[in-house]
Parts: C-alpha cells; sequence; structure tokens
C-alpha cells in the first residue's frame, strides 16, 4: 500500500486536504478549535476540539460535500510570514495554536500563515496554489486522541482522511484498503472464533478460542516434532525467575523497561520473564559438557510477558503475554557459521511449507544509544563483524539496521509486513557472547581445557501469536487443511431423508482423527454451504439420496462449485494424503 508521506507530491496535496477538512469544519461547527493537522504514512488528519459538539463517522460524507464545495469555489493558498507577535495576536482565539506558537522560541522568529477564502492556518507548508486541485479524497475515520498525546490532558477528536491526484487512484487506494480490512487477523480472528480480547482480564492478552486452540496445538506440535528430528532437546522451565537472575544476565540492566515490575514474596523477588535465555543458560549450566556433545540445542515453546505500550499491541501481532518458539544453541567458535546456515535453512524450509514469499532478511545492529546495550566495544565489534561474514558466506539477500540488536548481541531478523502495513519481526537468529559470560558457562575442548561457548537465540515461528497473525493474513483465514479447526463439513440436502447417513460419514471421518463437523440444522442447502464457506472450511462433503443410495460422498473444496463424488475411504485417504503431505 502507497506510503503517502515518502511521495513529494501526494504529501503536499495531502497537507492542503487536511486544511481543506479543517475549513470545512469551521464552516459546520464554528466553535472548532485546531490543534495539529499533519501528514502520515496512511494520509492526513487533524485533531480538533468541537467543545460540546461530536463529529460521528455518519457526519464525515456531510463534511466531504463542505469541502467539495470550498474546492469547487476555487480560492488560491496564500503564504504569508509573520512575527510571532502578530502570530500570538491573529490567533489570539485559539488556545491550542497560541501553545504552538510559544514553542517556537525566538521573538523574531518568521512564522508561516496559509490563507484560503476565510480560513488560515498556522503552518510551515509548502502547499497547493489553490484549493481547487485538492479533489479526489476521502474522509476515513473518526477517533479519540489526547491534547499532546497525554492522557492527562482533554481528549480531542482525530478525523483522517487521504487525497490523491485522480479518481482511479482513490478507488483503487480504498479497494486496497477495504480488502487490507477483510485480511486483517483481528476481523478474521473474531469471524472465525479464533481469539477474544476483555478488558477485564487487559490489553495484550488474548484469549485463546477452541478454534485458535486447535490451530495453536498442531502449530506447536508441527515444530517441535521438526525440531526434535533435527536434534534439538525441549524443555519446561517456570515463566518466572527471581529477579537476581535477570540481573545476573544483564536483563535487569537493559530490558527493565520491557519487563512487568517486580513482584515481593516473603523476602525474595521476582519478574515475570521477558525471555527464556537465563533458564536455558542454567539448564545448560547443569551438567559438565564436553566438546563432543556440542552444538546443544535447548528449545521451549516457553510463555513470556513484556510490558509492550497500550498504544502498541495489536490482536496476535504485538501482545504482553505471549509463546515464543525458542531455542538456545550452545556451540564452540568454529561451529558458529554452520548453526546459523542450520536455522537460516529451518527458516527457509518452514517458509516454504506454509507458502509465505514475501520476507526480507535485516541484519540488525548495534545502535547510537550505548546505554541501551552492553557496553564492550570489542565484543560488539567482534559479533557484528563475524554475524555479517556468516550471512555474506550464506549468499543471503540482507539489509542493515542499526539499533534494532538484542541488547547482548547482533541478529538476524526476518521481517515481514502485516495487512494494515506493520513492519515487523517474524523470525530471528542472534549472536550472543554475552549471556556465557555472564553465567560462566563452559564446555572441555579437545585439549581438555575450559573453553566458554558461543550462544545462538533463535526462534523460527516467533512466538505463536504472532505467527498465527502472520499465517491467517497471508491466507486469509483459509488455512491449509492439516491446520484448519474443522476439516471438513458434512451436509445433508435434507436431514429428514439423509441425516442418518450423514451421521455414519460424520462418525466414520471423525474415528479416523478428521475434524469433522455435522449441521442437519433445518436451513436451506444454500444457506448452510454458504455459512462452510465463511467459516473457511476446507471440504464440503454434501450427501443426497444418490450418494445414500451408492453409499458414495461428494465433496467440494472451498470456493469451488464442482464437486467430485467418491467412495468414503477414497475421500479419507485423500484427506489423510493432504495432511501427511504437509506435516512430514
Ligand atoms: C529468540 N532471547 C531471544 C530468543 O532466544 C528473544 O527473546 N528474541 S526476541 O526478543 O527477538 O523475541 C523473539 C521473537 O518474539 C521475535 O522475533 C518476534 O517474532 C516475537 N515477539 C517479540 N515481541 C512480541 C510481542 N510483543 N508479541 C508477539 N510476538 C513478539
Ligand atoms: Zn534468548
Amino acid at each position: 500500500m502507497i506510503n503517502i508521506k515518502e511521495n513529494e507530491k501526494l504529501s503536499i496535496m495531502n497537507h492542503s486536504c487536511a486544511h481543506l477538512l479543517a475549513q470545512a469544519i469551521k464552516h459546520l461547527y464554528p466553535e472548532a478549535k485546531f490543534w495539529v493537522g499533519p501528514v502520515i504514512a496512511e494520509g492526513f488528519y487533524y485533531d480538533v476540539d468541537l467543545g460540546n459538539d461530536v463529529i460521528r463517522e455518519e457526519d464525515l460524507p456531510k463534511l466531504e460535500k463542505e469541502m467539495k464545495k470550498i474546492s469547487k469555489d476555487g480560492k488560491r493558498i496564500i503564504r504569508e510570514e509573520i512575527t510571532k507577535k502578530e502570530a500570538l495576536e491573529r490567533f489570539k482565539e485559539d488556545p491550542y495554536k497560541i501553545d504552538l506558537i510559544n514553542r517556537m522560541n525566538e521573538e523574531d522568529t518568521v512564522i508561516s500563515c496559509y490563507t484560503q477564502g476565510d480560513f488560515t492556518d498556522l503552518c510551515r507548508g509548502p502547499h497547493l496554489d489553490t484549493v481547487k486541485k485538492i479533489k479526489y479524497f476521502k474522509l476515513l475515520k473518526v477517533s479519540g486522541a489526547y491534547f499532546k498525546g497525554d492522557s492527562k490532558n482533554k481528549m480531542l477528536q482525530r478525523i483522517y482522511g487521504i487525497c490523491f491526484e485522480s479518481e482511479e487512484d482513490l478507488q483503487k487506494h480504498l479497494e486496497e484498503l477495504e480488502e487490507a480490512k477483510q485480511r486483517d487477523h483481528r476481523k478474521l480472528g473474531k469471524d472465525l472464533k479464533l481469539f477474544m480480547t476483555h478488558d477485564l482480564v487487559g490489553k495484550g492478552m488474548p484469549l485463546w478460542l477452541p478454534n485458535g486452540a486447535m490451530i495453536r496445538y498442531h502449530l506447536e506440535k508441527y515444530i517441535k516434532d521438526k525440531e526434535i528430528s533435527l536434534g534439538y532437546q525441549h524443555v519446561y522451565t517456570p515463566s518466572l525467575g527471581s529477579v537476581d537472575l535477570y540481573k545476573t544476565s544483564g536483563h535487569w540492566d537493559h530490558y527493565k523497561e520491557d519487563m512487568f515490575p517486580k513482584m515481593q514474596m516473603d523476602d525474595e523477588e521476582f519478574v515475570l520473564r521477558p525471555m527464556n535465555c537465563p533458564h536455558h543458560m542454567l539448564v545448560f549450566k547443569n551438567e559438565l559438557h564436553s566438546y563432543r556433545e556440542l552444538p546443544i540445542r535447548i528449545g521451549e515453546l516457553a510463555h513470556d510477558f513484556r510490558y509492550e505500550a497500550s498504544g502498541a499491541v495489536c490482536g496476535l501481532e504485538r501482545v504482553r503475554c505471549m509463546c515464543q518458539n525458542d531455542a538456545h544453541i550452545f556451540c564452540s567458535l568454529d561451529q558458529v557459521g554452520e548453526e546459523f546456515a542450520n536455522v537460516v535453512k529451518l527458516i527457509l524450509d518452514v517458509y516454504k511449507d506454509f507458502g509465505f514469499q514475501d520476507y526480507s532478511f535485516r541484519l540488525s545492529l548495534r545502535g547510537r544509544e550505548k546505554e541501551k546495550y552492553f557496553d564492550d566495544d570489542e565484543m560488539w565489534e567482534k559479533a557484528e563483524n563475524m554475524l555479517r561474514e556468516v550471512l555474506t558466506n550464506l549468499g543471503l539477500d540482507f539489509y542493515e539496521a542499526k539499533d534494532e540488536a538484542a541488547f547482548y548481541g547482533p541478529k538476524l531478523d526476518v521481517q515481514v509486513k502485516s495487512a494494515i502495513g506493520h513492519d515487523v519481526t517474524l523470525s530471528t537468529c542472534q549472536l550472543d557472547f554475552l549471556l556465557p559470560e555472564r553465567f560462566d558457562l563452559t564446555f572441555i575442548n579437545e585439549k581438555g581445557q575450559k573453553e566458554r561457548p558461543v550462544v545462538i537465540h533463535r526462534a523460527i515461528l516467533g512466538t505463536i501469536d504472532r505467527f498465527t497473525a502472520f499465517l491467517l493474513e497471508e491466507t486469509k483465514g483459509l488455512l491449509p487443511t492439516w491446520l484448519s479447526p474443522v476439516q471438513v463439513k458434512v451436509i445433508p440436502v435434507s436431514s429428514e431423508h439423509q441425516g442418518d447417513y450423514a451421521k455414519e460419514i460424520t462418525e466414520y471421518l471423525k474415528e479416523n482423527k478428521i475434524r469433522v463437523e455435522l449441521d442437519i440444522r433445518n436451513e436451506k442447502l444454500g444457506y448452510r454451504l454458504r455459512e462452510a464457506q465463511t467459516q473457511k472450511i476446507p471440504y464440503t462433503v454434501v450427501l443426497g439420496d444418490k450418494e445414500k443410495e451408492n453409499h458414495t460422498v461428494s465433496y467440494r473444496l472451498h470456493g469451488q462449485k464442482d464437486t467430485t463424488t467418491v467412495t468414503k475411504i477414497e475421500f479419507l485417504k485423500l484427506l489423510e494424503n493432504e495432511i501427511k503431505s504437509f506435516i512430514n
């Protein structure tokens, strides 16, 4: 989807459109006071204080009509430069603008204003030269926004819109927005009854409903089986740890802002863990290790808790309570290259299984704010260079980004885009020389001496939460059969005539571990078929007199009208083969 802010021409046009919106608001709501109206990636918005009035979604067409009228009228947009003193005088009725003007330091600062007909706004510009050119726009939504983003301040109304150069561009964009809305995993999650949220539980803490839990069970099994076959050893460790554990690891110094506050119990202090590394370091340290055992790969589907900003949490994509598909690989320095290659191969294998094609590799490096990172320049230089070399040797196409590393080391992140345009990390593979040091980890090398292992942190699905969000958006909710909560819907044409036969087929499939649902409600066939379709069930079996007589089943695939008639044994084989082809 287009990023308006990155397109200079559209940026100016959208900015001018924000002024046009403010002017229209002023016409219809003369008491309105304005705060700011910037251009954003999605178009523009204006924050406005309407006193006792409210603008609702249904008022937007009225505002659009007024904007069209002003545009037709075709006034020129005139830039003017005034002094701070003049500005304070001119906007004295407008407390929010006064606030803005007062923020400009120098008394003799030149302040620019833009006037179009009866409306003047304080603005740096640039703008179009006439309102006539602002023709193809749409107001998209209204929401609340605190003055200066501070919840202690008054709540203003924020009205969003977007503007293009032609009607075709606008229509194309609106279609894309509608498609993104349909693909948004939060909508799919609700429609398909996969997960819910509740204020009483808290923000960023989704509850997985039976359908979602079924997907999760199979995803977890899929990745765990795969990892075990690759030599990973899975463990279970507690979701809490002592504050001392996180002081030892360095999280307490460098990751505290992202953690829930500590809990006191008797004379001990605990935290909900934000990561599992410290626990896994102790698992490694529990035994003496020889070089012959390395690499040791400790895996866990582990629950973590992070204090994500309330404005940033988003469905299953960004949560405060998550389940990582985590592992820590302990290896010698000369095994790093091969182990990294193995992890990248596993990531690519998994993406192939799910048909993901749109992703990019990001080498995430340390940023300038050194206090966010463990302070050892030499260690960072070594780790970053080593990782860059490993990725170059792998022939991987990657880009570099500063200030995206973990506090303990650089990362290879796999970036994907969500339906509504968020750029998020799915898989990650990280190089760490720090935690082995902090936990004083060693193994006995070939010379019989103690040597420090290197740790590779990696998450293939990332978290089950974020992976499910992405998978839902990629598949538009139509999951592959092996993952579908319900794989087959059985529908008799008439429950009176073929009801018993439909029950028999349902039982047969169920006994053979197929997730099947029977619909013998007294509803029209078309209605029941449509419902199976909106539930995104991969197979629908329709049973009429012919099927009952010949002991056959007629099935159709989701989204297709043609049916195929086979025996129930053939149908089962077909399902089993399809499922097997994914899981093995
Ligand atoms: C891989 N210690 C490492 C681990 O060993 C670690 O925690 N890395 S992480 O911080 O990058 O998190 C791993 C993955 O969790 C990320 O790649 C991302 O896919 C996922 N993730 C991170 N934060 C969230 C969140 N708030 N909601 C959902 N998933 C998240
Ligand atoms: Zn880790």
